[in-house]
């Protein structure tokens, strides 16, 4: 008898996901539908629009990537004007962009991840000066120091379970047998998560001071970027590096620690060893590095063929609606694509908890469109972004995820798991840190001898432009398509990661990263699905990026209740 299983939501923050599962006799997961039941409106109200104002108002998609549509939008409207921007205007978005992820990446793992990994109720019957003693195992200064510490995290933790007002610390499994870390281990990643709550807010300074604030910047304009006085300022330029000393700091002495113990701790874990999912990967070209030179480099993976990576060809790109709640009509490159919505509702039927609103799986069941290249699912994201540049044999790529590999003992094969996901995201904020420096110190020689920042865009309204931009936002690799006639914005089409990630099947049964990587996972206790979240975490979803379209004619959703 199988049985249907719902997680709703799914997400800690950004947007609304829905994950139901079908599991067979022995809890293994045979079935799974992702489906997001959010819905927003930017492509729509980018129609009729001027262009100028393309990436100020996508930014709006999303406050998490906050910069990455911003950035987007604007260059997806100079490639429509087939403009270039000066250098440094070049070094500068991409220092924003390092310092997006420094913040995105840490908040993920510490805030809307760790607690898959991490069981806080454990860390109550820690023995503080053990867990001293063990976090020297994992680094030799760790930023969890000291018995004393240790003993105030515990103490502070206590006291909210014992008040019964648990905040972000409620509604989760504790206890559940999937758990690997000590008490002394979760205690750790405790006052690590308490920490980076101080942290983050540092590197979202750093985006500020470029940006003119956090989140959602302004310095971005088609043709360059406004913040010139920071630019020039030696005060404002030493305060983004000091800024980035400690969120480097933060990183090296807690983030990749606290990675190194969960691999260690989980890497028998059979849930986590699973979530191999599509084993199809694309990213592209990003993070200006100085001399024309890029961090990472582009292409496409298919079937986890590190031996054969192909550049990406724009036109392969194409969205399916079948199984989404949009019009029916066949799969349509991103410059023809149209978002006329369709919804079509939930089904009664029998789950673990009771009968509840079920999706549709053999119907429409989320508000995600499935992008496809070439016909295939595929997965984006801070793995895509590795291996692809591992198969190219970037030496920077290459030694940092073999270095990895050697300190976990990890095989390569361990890369297409769960595990291998969260550990991807810790590498790339390293390597793109560690990079954020070299682009520093380029615009620092390149401001002493050019000060250009910004171009007049020159647009001809009796002229019909096309274009797109495609770059790594923190969950994989974003484009923006954009058509323009008579001045103003004719079509406009995201295509965006996380729903790449996160979208429904497609009118051939492929099934995309998501279910994908559910399929075939084993469940200790359907009622408490602790692996799919762990799963569908390790992606870090953000629904508010993958359904930026909507029903501007307000058709009523329905309603319906879960739990
Ligand atoms: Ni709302 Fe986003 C990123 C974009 S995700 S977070 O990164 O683009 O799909
Ligand atoms: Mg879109």
């Amino acid at each position: 008898m199988s049985k249907r299983v719902v997680v709703d939501p799914i997400t800690r923050i950004e947007g609304h996901l829905r994950v139901e599962v079908e599991v067979d006799e022995n809890n293994v997961i045979t079935k799974a539908w992702s489906s997001s039941t959010l819905w927003r409106g930017i492509e729509v109200i980018m129609k009729g629009r001027t262009p100028m104002d393309a990436g100020l108002l996508t930014q709006r998609i999303c406050g998490v990537c906050t910069y990455s549509h911003y950035r987007a939008g604007t260059e997806a409207v100079e490639n429509a004007l087939g403009m270039t921007i000066p250098v440094n205007a070049q070094y500068l978005r991409s220092l924003m962009q390092s310092s997006l992820y420094m913040h995105d990446h840490m908040v993920h793992f510490y805030h809307l991840h760790a607690l898959d990994w991490v069981d806080v109720v454990s860390a109550l019957s820690a023995d503080p000066a053990a867990a001293a003693a063990e976090a020297m195992r994992w680094t030799d200064k760790p930023v969890a120091a000291g018995e004393g510490e240790l003993r105030a995290v515990q103490e502070r933790v206590a006291k909210l379970v014992a008040s019964g007002k648990l905040g972000p610390f409620a509604n989760a499994y504790w206890g559940n047998g999937t758990y690997q870390l000590s008490p002394e281990q979760n205690l750790i990643a405790v006052s690590h998560y308490l920490k980076a709550l101080e942290v983050q807010r540092v590197a979202a300074e750093m985006l500020a001071i470029f940006g003119g604030k956090q989140p959602h910047p302004q310095s971005l304009v088609v043709g360059g970027v406004t913040s010139v006085r920071d630019m020039l300022s030696p005060a404002r330029l030493q305060e983004w590096k000091s800024k980035h000393a400690q969120v480097h700091d933060f990183i090296l002495r807690a983030y990749l620690p606290d990675v190194l113990m969960a691999a260690a701790a989980y890497k028998a874990e059979p849930s986590v060893l699973g979530g191999a999912g599509v084993k199809n990967f694309l990213a592209c070209k990003d993070f200006a590095i100085g001399n024309g030179q890029y961090l990472f480099q582009g292409g496409v993976i298919m079937n986890g063929d590190l031996a054969s990576v192909s550049d990406i060809d724009p036109a392969m790109i194409k969205e399916d609606v079948t199984h989404a709640w949009y019009q029916d009509g066949p799969a349509l490159h991103p410059y023809e694509g149209v978002t006329e919505p369709n919804y079509t509702g939930f089904t009664k039927r029998e789950t673990v908890y009771g009968e509840l609103p079920t999706v549709d799986g053999d119907g429409k069941y989320s508000w995600v469109k499935s992008p496809r290249y070439n016909g295939e699912p595929v997965e984006v994201g801070p793995l895509a972004c590795l291996l692809v540049n591992y198969a190219r044999g970037n030496d920077k790529v290459v030694n940092a995820v073999n270095g990895l590999l050697s300190l976990t003992g990890l095989p390569v094969e361990a890369l297409f798991t769960t595990l291998g996901r969260t550990a991807a995201r810790l590498v790339q904020t390293q390597l793109v840190c560690d990079a954020a420096l070299e682009t520093f110190d380029a615009l620092v020689n390149n401001i002493a001898v050019d000060q250009e920042t910004y171009r007049q865009p020159v647009m001809d309204p009796s002229q019909e432009y096309i274009g797109h931009s495609m770059i790594e936002a923190p969950r994989g690799m974003l484009s923006h398509w954009v058509r323009i006639a008579g001045g103003k914005v004719a079509n406009y089409q995201a295509v965006v990661p996380t729903t790449w990630n996160s979208g429904p099947v497609d009118a051939n049964g492929k099934v995309g990263p998501y279910e994908a990587s559910l399929i075939g996972l084993k469940l200790e206790d359907p009622t408490k699905p602790l692996e799919v979240i762990r799963v569908i975490h390790s992606f870090d979803p953000c629904m508010a990026c993958a359904v930026h379209v909507m029903d501007y004619k307000g058709v009523d959703l329905g309603q319906f209740q879960v739990g």
